[in-house]
C-alpha cells in the first residue's frame, strides 16, 4: 500500500516512466518472507561446469543422454574442420612469439591452452554473427577463414593492412568482411558495444537471425563496463552471447585477487541473464553450450552469458614472464594433464570410423606450418603504409574553407604533419632516417608532396 501511494505522489509530480508505465512493474516487493534471508550465491555449493569429455578425451560417465545424443548428431566434418584449426593455433603462435623474441615484430600475445574455448565456441556461431572480441580469440577468424596474408599485413603492420592501416599493436585484429570488429586494448570497451551492437541488430531487418557475440576475459569483468554492458543488454534487449574466459589470471593477477564470489557466472542471475557455466577445455562441451546459448539469444531477442573455465597455459603477451608469479610445474602440468586439443584429438580418433589419425595430425601441422611461413615471409618483405597515413582516419574529414587551408585534416593534425616534414626534409639523409624511411611505401619522395 505504501509502496503504491509512494508511486502514485511520484507519478502526479509528473515523473515520466511513472506516467507511462503501469505501476505494478515499479513495485520491488513481488514476494515476501517471514524472516530476513540473507545469500550470497545462486547456487548451493557452486555453479557446476557442463562438461562432455573427460581429460582423456572419452566421454564422461554421467554425462546426460540428451546431450551424448545431441554430441553424436553433429556433423562429423564440423569436429573435424575444429581439431584443425585448433591444431594450427599453437602453430602460428610459435612462429609469431619467436618472430617478436627475434625483434622482427614489436608484440604478440599467444593463446596456448584456450584453443577449446577460442575454436569450440567460434563454431557455434554463424559466419555473419557480429564479434566483438578481447585479444586472445583470433581463432575465431581463422575458423572463418580469414586469410593469413591479412593476419600477417595487420602483425607486421604493412601497406596491405586493411583495417587497421598499420597504426595498431599486433594482435589487434579487425575485418568487415568476416564480422569481426576491431579490437581496442582498453579492457572492456567491447562489452558495451556489443549490448548496443545486439540492439541494433533487434532493429536492423533482415538481421533476425543474427547474433551478436562478445568475447571477454575474466580480468575484463572488473571493469565498470562489464556491469554497464550487462545491465543495458539486459533491459535492451537483442541477441547477444556474452563469452568470459576464464583462464585463471589478469596478467599476474590470480583469479582469487579479482572477485570473492562464485567467479563470473554467478553474476548472470543478477542481471536477469540467462547463464551457463562450461569446461572451457572441452571442445565439445563449449560448442554445445555456445550453440544453444546462441539459439536462446536469438529466439529471445536477449544477452545470454557463457563463462568458460580454462587455463592460460602461455604468458600473459611478450610483454610478460609468468615465472615471476606462477610456478612453471603448475603450468606444466596442466599442459599435461588437460590440452583442450588431447581431449578432441582422442574423442575424434575413438569414434568409428574414425575421424582422425596420426597420419592426418601430422598433415594438418605440416599443411599450417607452411601455409604461415609463406605468408609470414611475404609480409616481412612488404612496405609498411604510406606515412600520411598516421594522420588519417581520426577525425572526420574537415569540410569546407577551414578543410581546404588544412587539407581536410583537424588543425593540430594538419601542425603534427608539417612538423614531421619539416624534420624529414632536416634529417631525412642520415643513415639511420634513410634507412627507417625506406621501410614506408613512398619514402621520403612521398613525404616531399605533402
Ligand atoms: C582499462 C585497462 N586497464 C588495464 C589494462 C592492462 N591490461 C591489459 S590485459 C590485462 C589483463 C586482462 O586479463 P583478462 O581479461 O583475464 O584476459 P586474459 O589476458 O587473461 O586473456 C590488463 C590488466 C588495459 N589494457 N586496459
Ligand atoms: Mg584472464
Amino acid at each position: 500500500m505504501l509502496v503504491r501511494q509512494t508511486a502514485l505522489t511520484l507519478a502526479r509530480r509528473g515523473t515520466r516512466t511513472l506516467a507511462t508505465t503501469a505501476i505494478r512493474s515499479h513495485t520491488p516487493l513481488t514476494e515476501t518472507c517471514s524472516s530476513p534471508h540473507f545469500f550470497d550465491a545462486v547456487h548451493k555449493g557452486t555453479i557446476p561446469s557442463f562438461r562432455l569429455l573427460g581429460p582423456d578425451g572419452v566421454l564422461v560417465k554421467d554425462a546426460e543422454e540428451e546431450w551424448v545424443q545431441r554430441a553424436k548428431g553433429e556433423d562429423g566434418e564440423k569436429l573435424k574442420r575444429m581439431l584443425e584449426v585448433m591444431t594450427m593455433l599453437p602453430i602460428l603462435d610459435q612462429i609469431l612469439y619467436s618472430s617478436q623474441r627475434q625483434g622482427r615484430i614489436s608484440f604478440y600475445m599467444t593463446g596456448y591452452g584456450e584453443e577449446g574455448t577460442v575454436v569450440g565456441s567460434a563454431a557455434a556461431w554463424e559466419n555473419d554473427d557480429e564479434v566483438f572480441a578481447q585479444y586472445r580469440e583470433v581463432g575465431v577468424l581463422i575458423w572463418r577463414d580469414y586469410p593469413l596474408s591479412s593476419l600477417m599485413a595487420q602483425v607486421f603492420s604493412t601497406a596491405s593492412d586493411i583495417a587497421t592501416k598499420g597504426r595498431q599493436m599486433p594482435v589487434h585484429y579487425g575485418s568487415r568482411e568476416h564480422h569481426f570488429h576491431t579490437i581496442s586494448s582498453p579492457l572492456g570497451t567491447q562489452l558495451p558495444q556489443a549490448a548496443g551492437a545486439a540492439y541494433a541488430l533487434k532493429r536492423t531487418p533482415g538481421r533476425e537471425n543474427s547474433c551478436v557475440v562478445c568475447y571477454a576475459g575474466e580480468g575484463a569483468t572488473s571493469e565498470g563496463d562489464f556491469h554497464a554492458g550487462l545491465n543495458m543488454a539486459s533491459v535492451l534487449g537483442g541477441p547477444l552471447v556474452y563469452v568470459v574466459r576464464n583462464n585463471g589470471f589478469a596478467i599476474s593477477t590470480p583469479v582469487s585477487q579479482q572477485y570473492a564470489g562464485d567467479s563470473i557466472a554467478a553474476r548472470g542471475p543478477g542481471y536477469g541473464i540467462e547463464t551457463v557455466r562450461v569446461d572451457g577445455n572441452d571442445p565439445l562441451a563449449v560448442y554445445l553450450a555456445c550453440k544453444e546459448a546462441r539459439r536462446k539469444a536469438v529466439e529471445g531477442q536477449k544477452p545470454v552469458l557463457v563463462e568458460a573455465m580454462t587455463y592460460r597455459v602461455g604468458h600473459h603477451s611478450t610483454s610478460d614472464d609468468s615465472s615471476a608469479y606462477r610456478s612453471l610445474s603448475a603450468v606444466e602440468s596442466v599442459k599435461k594433464l588437460d590440452s583442450p586439443i588431447h581431449r578432441l584429438r582422442r574423442y575424434l580418433e575413438s569414434l568409428s570410423p574414425a575421424l582422425w589419425s596420426a597420419e592426418h595430425d601430422a598433415k594438418i601441422k605440416d599443411e599450417s606450418k607452411r601455409a604461415i611461413l609463406r605468408e609470414f615471409s611475404k609480409a616481412e618483405k612488404e612496405k609498411k603504409p604510406q606515412l600520411a597515413e598516421m594522420f588519417g582516419d581520426v577525425f572526420a574529414p574537415v569540410q569546407g574553407e577551414e578543410g581546404q587551408r588544412y587539407g581536410g585534416l583537424e588543425r593540430p593534425q594538419y601542425e603534427q604533419k608539417a612538423e614531421l616534414k619539416r624534420l624529414i626534409e632536416k634529417w631525412g639523409e642520415t643513415q639511420t632516417w634513410k634507412k627507417e624511411l625506406e621501410k614506408f611505401a613512398g619514402g621520403k619522395e612521398a613525404v616531399a608532396k605533402w
